[in-house]
């Protein structure tokens, strides 16, 4: 095998569609990883790269945020996080020659595949206003550039700071200084669309917005519910640890509108058993449920335990809900209040199947229930995450061996950038320790959450936008009102490893910056310079790169905001105090900094050195301790939501498939599904197929409807096929980031603000 050259776009005649697997993992995935890592990098570099990943002093995944168990296999990768690498260390390049070849008119018509396919960034390049090609710009230039518009701004509210969750504590730390520094509080970030709705949620009934379980824990649980994750696909690390509860006798419920293959049957590519006799099992009930039915289903729940423990006793932890709880009371009459049948509307499961998956939880001497999208990106969200809670309270679930809430998180840094002050929203104490720490007075005011900072491009107040990674144009929703707004804005500039749409959907003026990813040696002041990640469960790490860069002088993320920061604060007596050039030549510098300002961070930098990893400290996990309003973990009362679905229309769901991260595309098959060579397909029941009055394999269009303030709003996305599938009726599910010009802009979660990603209003209209 030789390395590929990029291909061309998606094809969408090339679609075939085949049964779904029954399992994930096995040789085919190690076979598929390597196959990949070869056409980017070569057969030495794969191996290379790929022996150090997740490695004590190796660099950290740029895949999934699970954590690394404690023992490492050898290979402490898996199929998906090979590929994120081989993404990152690909031979392949983007240098300002290919800038002076395609226009960007030109590069705007390619997908997001063919575009991240061409390789890493080098240089920067600048696209002037009504140029129409990106042209090379110095370092120096470029960043004075963007320093001198900074400066020009009326007010820092004009300006818009996006983060992705790769971006490490160092660079994020450094960023929000930044950011905060200019006098806003506009930090827009990933996790606004993401784990909005668990930080809400937890916050307000534990007193922390994480998760309060360690990877023991999961091994230690009698009970794993998971719900509304596809681990096979998106954190197949996970799926080992699962295996390991499995051996010690837990039971695990799965919870998904699908039937997702990672959960069915597991094959463990690093044992000899999972290879040669098929894997374990690893879901013991599937629940099949509909979209946004969790909070029925968690309410059936509750109500059941309570039922029983009225009638028979035992069930409840009475000491640990009258020491550390508040709130049983109301809960428990709201529970008293629910009503089956409505219950039953909601999941699409009888009274009798709910109260059997009730009795495994009973039965369950430490619950631990694990969560991602499928449960944060609905309107009810929030409530539906506090009902989550009401359920472990009862039984004492929280701050003991094997049991908790384990949000499993996305983005690799995605918890530890919220934790070093990437917030629109952050709390007094830490503006009062930045105030103190760099001399200077942090804004108070909040500032724009990723929707808020949508609507204010729509209305043509933002002037300035700096996205620190990640790809805002593709990942946010209501894709042609985002593409407006951003051609509103002055000065649009992308700090990136890749090419991506968010950088040929620019404002009138566009820089991009090419930055050193996880993979990459990034050596400062004479040495290798580490940075520091938080994974799902709240522990600490180190992650140095051994690759050389892809191009001399390619600076840091960290590099790159010191000199903005150097820049921007020069003769201003106003600005936060600090050697910007110290902390650039120093990363220990900036931790020094964080273990001053952030609790938890005492001995930095001594703490994290020869691959160690320490936790920070989490009250509910640690003590028993809530910082809520009242000081105790709260049981909570929610009316009962879900979406109802209108005569002949569909609810549909924006989901991953298996060869994707995010916006980036890495392949064109979701092979678990049985999707080959395509993207552009809908997952339909057989019988909303027929009853809509189509056959399976027709191509349509999607047509979504929202009644907004001013009347019904249609969206289109055109040309897709319908794949008929196990999914409950009503119910249908389409990939991201093609559909996210179907989501509309003002359809949100309460309390949270996340985009209803995994609920929305559809026709389907036959192509003329
Ligand atoms: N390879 C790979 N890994 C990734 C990513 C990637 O794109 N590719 N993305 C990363 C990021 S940022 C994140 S946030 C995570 C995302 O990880 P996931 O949340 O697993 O990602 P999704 O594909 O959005 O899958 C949502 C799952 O929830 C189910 N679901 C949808 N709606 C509901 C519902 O109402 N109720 C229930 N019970 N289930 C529902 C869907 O059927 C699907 O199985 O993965 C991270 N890891
Ligand atoms: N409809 C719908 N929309 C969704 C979702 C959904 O399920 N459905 N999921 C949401 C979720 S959970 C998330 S997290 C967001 C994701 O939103 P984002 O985080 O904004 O998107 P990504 O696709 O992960 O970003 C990819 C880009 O990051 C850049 N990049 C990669 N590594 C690095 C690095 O180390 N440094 C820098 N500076 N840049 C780097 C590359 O240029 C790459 O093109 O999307 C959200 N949008
Ligand atoms: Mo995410």
């Amino acid at each position: 095998m030789v390395r590929k050259a990029p291909t061309t776009d998606i094809d969408e005649r090339q679609l075939r569609v085949t049964s779904p697997a029954d399992h994930a993992v096995g040789v085919p995935a190690v076979l598929h990883a390597l196959q990949i890592s070869q056409e980017q990098m070569g057969i030495t570099r794969s191996v290379e790269t790929l022996l150090r990943v997740n490695q004590k002093d190796g660099f950290d995944c740029p895949g999934c945020a699970w954590p690394e168990e404690n023992k490492r296999h050898l290979a402490e990768f898996c199929e998906n996080g090979a590929k994120a690498v081989a993404e990152e260390a690909t031979l392949r390049r983007v240098p300002p020659e290919f800038f002076a070849a395609h226009s960007v008119d030109e590069l705007r018509a390619h997908d997001d595949w063919w575009l991240g396919q061409q390789g890493r960034l080098t240089h920067p390049v600048i696209l002037e206003e009504g140029a129409t090609h990106y042209r090379p710009i110095s370092w120096n230039d470029a960043l004075t550039t963007i320093a001198d518009a900074l400066k020009d701004l009326d007010s820092p509210d004009d300006a818009v700071f996006y983060t992705s969750g790769r971006t490490s504590n160092e660079a994020a730390f450094l960023y929000q200084l930044l950011v905060r520094g200019l006098g806003t509080n506009n930090l827009p970030d990933c996790s606004n669309m993401c784990h909005e709705s668990s930080g809400s949620a937890l916050t307000e009934t534990i007193g922390i917005g994480k998760g309060t379980v360690s990877i023991e824990d999961i091994h230690d649980a009698d009970l794993l519910i998971v719900a509304g994750q596809n681990p096979g696909t998106n954190h197949p690390r996970m799926l080992g640890a699962l295996e390991k509860a499995k051996q010690r006798g837990a039971r695990i419920i799965a919870v998904n509108p699908l039937p997702e293959a990672g959960l069915i049957r597991f094959d463990n590519p690093q044992t000899i058993r999972g290879v040669m006799l098929g894997g374990t099992t690893l879901a013991d009930e599937f629940v099949q449920i509909r979209l946004g039915g969790d909070q029925a289903l968690f309410q059936a729940i509750g109500k059941h335990l309570l039922e029983v423990e009225e009638r028979d006793g035992g069930i409840l932890d009475h000491d640990f809900i009258a020491q550390y709880t508040s709130g049983i009371d109301a809960y428990r009459q709201a529970m008293a209040d629910a009503v089956w049948p409505e219950l039953e509307a909601a999941t699409g499961i009888d009274e009798a199947e709910l109260r059997r998956i009730a009795e495994i939880v009973r039965g369950s001497g430490s619950t631990i229930v694990c969560w991602a999208m499928g449960l944060t990106q609905h309107k009810h969200s929030v409530p539906t995450l506090r009902e989550v809670v009401n359920v472990l309270l009862l039984q004492g679930n929280i701050g003991r061996p094997g049991a908790g809430v384990c949000p499993v998180r996305g983005h690799s840094n995605v918890q530890g950038d919220r934790t070093v002050g990437i917030y629109e929203k952050p709390s007094e104490e830490f503006l009062a320790a930045l105030d103190r720490e760099f001399s200077f007075a942090a804004p108070r005011a909040h500032g724009y959450d990723t929707v808020a900072a949508i609507r204010a491009m729509r209305e043509g107040r933002v002037r300035f936008f700096l996205g620190m990674g990640g790809n805002f144009v593709s990942a946010t929703p209501d894709t042609a009102v985002v593409e407006e707004g951003m051609g509103r804005i002055d000065l649009t500039v992308q700090v990136s490893t890749k090419l991506n749409r968010s950088h040929v959907v620019t404002g009138r003026r566009a820089i991009i910056l090419p930055t050193l990813g996880r993979t990459d040696r990034d050596r400062r002041g004479g040495t290798d310079q580490r940075v520091t990640v938080e994974d799902s469960m709240g522990a600490v790490h180190a992650s140095r790169g051994r690759l050389a860069p892809p191009a001399e002088g390619l600076l840091s993320e960290v590099a790159i905001i010191a000199r903005l920061c150097a820049l921007v604060f020069a003769e201003n007596p106003a600005a936060p105090h600090a050697d910007w050039a110290a902390l650039e030549g120093d990363y220990a510098g900036i931790r020094g900094h964080i273990q001053n300002v952030i609790p938890g961070f005492e001995d930095y930098d001594r703490r994290i050195q020869k691959g160690r990893t320490f936790f920070l400290p989490n009250g509910p996990r640690d003590e028993r301790r809530f910082a809520t309003v009242d000081g105790k973990a709260r049981f909570t009362a929610n009316p009962l939501e879900y979406p109802r679905i209108p005569e002949g229309r569909l609810l549909l769901q924006t989901l991953r498939s298996h060869d994707q991260y995010n916006t980036t595309i890495y392949g064109k098959d979701d092979r678990y599904r049985g999707i080959r060579g395509g993207r552009r397909v809908v997952l339909i029941h057989p019988d909303d197929i027929m009853g809509l009055g189509f056959a399976d394999g027709d191509v349509v269009d999607l047509v979504s409807e929202w009644h907004g303030a001013g009347g019904l709003e249609e969206r289109r996305a055109e040309a897709f096929r319908l794949v008929r599938y196990a999914t409950p009726r009503g119910n249908a599910a389409a990939y991201y980031p093609e559909t996210n010009v179907l989501v509309p802009l003002e359809s949100v979660a309460d309390v949270s603000g996340t985009p209803t990603s995994k609920a929305v209003i559809v026709r389907l209209e036959r192509r003329a």
